[in-house]
């Protein structure tokens, strides 16, 4: 039976997944009115790998004994100034979702729940490479500056990384 501790951090962590699921959503619209279709096709599958680590977080504290939890959400933003800001803000996001990964294995070692930190490890290891792949984004789209050319071709780039990313599992 999972510890309360344990379930009440996890459960945050759903509202957190389930929060950058909205976000990176809201991202891909603004991104998709805004001539980046390239980058709208990453969002949009970024927003539904959120919603995949949602719903991990939810089987894991249901087939552990607990019961998962849904909570209110802030509204995203829904405007940007560029696609420079919208990588930022993605950048920012990931950080935090990062330390609050960590602060749940933290967590789990005071409650000497390894088994929900062995689980945790996904986690992880998923954010040491989201947090490579949106830095390498982020360093292209600074690196163009207002160039339209290079914008256009980051774009490209985009679409043609989200059409060979591996199926979302
Ligand atoms: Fe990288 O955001 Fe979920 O875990």
């Amino acid at each position: 039976m999972i510890k309360s501790a344990i379930e009440t951090a996890l459960n945050d962590q759903i509202m957190r997944e389930e929060h950058s699921s909205r976000i990176y959503l809201s991202m891909a619209i603004w991104c998709e009115v805004n001539g980046y279709p390239g980058a709208a096709a990453f969002l949009y599958r970024q927003a539904d790998e959120e919603r995949m680590h949602q719903l991990k977080l939810v089987h894991y504290i249901n087939d552990r004994g607990g019961k998962a939890m849904l909570k209110p959400l802030e509204l995203p933003n829904a405007d940007y100034n560029s696609l420079l800001e919208v990588f930022e803000e993605v950048m920012k996001h990931e950080q935090y979702i990062t330390a609050s990964i960590n602060d749940i294995y933290e967590i789990t070692l005071k409650e000497k729940d390894y088994t929900t930190g062995n689980f945790l490890q996904w986690y992880i290891n998923e954010q040491i490479e989201e947090e490579s792949t949106m830095s390498t984004i982020l360093d292209k789209i600074s690196l163009v500056g207002k160039d339209k050319a290079g914008m256009f071709h980051i774009d490209k780039e985009l679409d043609t990384m989200t059409a060979n990313a591996a199926p979302i599992a």
